[in-house]
């Protein structure tokens, strides 16, 4: 089996970049490993604190944070970092190459019941221009991504990447702790009878998308004519490893409980990383009104609606927004 390094020499990935990636992965190793340790490590439950999105912290979430946080801006490649678990940008190596934005764990209401969790991370260039501790070096478009994935932490633990050459899966031995190439060049089906969306907020959504997922539910007597499953982990990083591998449609679209939210997912560590992933598969990746990748983001906490998976499903949902 290839290793993920001989994986990325040969998608052209530059050398520093590899050394990045590496460093990130030795971090989500130790995430790993204190995972699988589930109330062994003591590290359940809920701190007292909430986080900068006004959630309360899990103290895996806090845990994951410090040791991506330690071990990437001890490298020297990483010239800033932003995470969900941070109110502001971290400033590192003022000589580094990278700006990277991660979510350390999500899922996080996951954590307790020994359920899907994961890391998301994006990779960007950092412009030379920049200080190392300011925030607007950060707002480019998901398009500017060098590298993107998410490491999930379930009954293996997985890597799904791309460097914009494919989407690759790989599966972590963790009898030498090496990560695998298992699935090479990912293609998800363009065609779906899935979908994945948190029905309970129904009522709160758009027309547009009420009557898209009606006519889903009214299955092979209705507009779509065919029968739709569902499936929602609520763990965002679990759901869309679940499409990538099968395919589906997974949404989390604007809706009006806190009408000037713009959706629940945050653009610059779930949404866009994820969007690479599932463009690089041959997936779609929208927020009902344009493409995830060119959002101009504003500010790094910004959140966004998403509509993520087969090309044909994201597309037919896109249709209903125009109407
Ligand atoms: P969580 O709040 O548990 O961290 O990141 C946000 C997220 O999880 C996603 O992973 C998940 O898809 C979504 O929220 C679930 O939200 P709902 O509880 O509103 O369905």
């Amino acid at each position: 089996m290839k290793r993920l390094n001989t994986q990325l020499q040969e998608d052209g990935c530059p050398l520093e970049l590899i050394l990045l990636i590496r460093t990130l992965l030795a971090a989500c190793k130790e995430i790993s490993f204190r995972v699988s340790q589930g109330a062994l490590a003591g590290v359940l439950g809920s701190t007292l604190s909430d986080n900068v999105q006004g959630e309360r912290q899990k103290k895996l979430d806090v845990i994951s944070n410090q040791i991506l946080k330690d071990i990437l801006s001890e490298s020297g490649y990483v010239k800033a970092i932003s995470s969900e678990e941070e109110d502001h940008v971290i400033g590192c190596n003022p000589d580094g190459k990278y700006l990277i934005s991660f979510d350390p764990l999500d899922g996080s209401s996951n954590t307790d019941i020994n359920s899907l969790i994961g890391t998301i991370f994006s990779v960007m260039h950092a412009p030379q221009w920049m200080e190392p501790d300011d925030p607007s070096a950060f707002l480019q478009p998901g398009t500017q991504q060098v590298a993107a994935g998410y490491v999930l932490y379930g009954p293996s633990t997985m890597l799904a990447m791309t460097t914009g050459r494919g989407t690759h899966l790989y599966t972590l031995d963790k009898t030498h702790g090496g990560f695998l190439l298992t699935r090479n060049n990912v293609q998800v089906p363009k065609e779906t009878q899935e979908f994945a969306i948190n029905t309970s907020n129904q009522r709160h959504w758009e027309p547009c998308m009420q009557e898209y997922v009606a006519d889903l539910l009214a299955g092979d007597q209705g507009p779509r004519g065919k029968n739709y499953n569902m499936r929602w982990v609520a763990a965002m990083v679990g759901d869309i490893h679940r499409v990538l591998c099968r395919g589906g449609i997974f949404a989390y679209p604007w809706d009006n409980r806190e009408p000037n939210k713009p959706g629940k997912l945050r653009l610059m560590y779930e949404a866009n990383p994820m969007a690479f992933l599932m463009e690089q598969a041959g997936g779609g990746a929208s927020t009902g009104r344009g493409r995830i990748l060119e959002v101009m983001p504003t500010d790094i906490h910004q959140r966004v609606p998403v509509l993520l998976g087969s090309a044909d499903e994201v597309e037919a949902c896109v249709s209903y927004y125009k109407d």
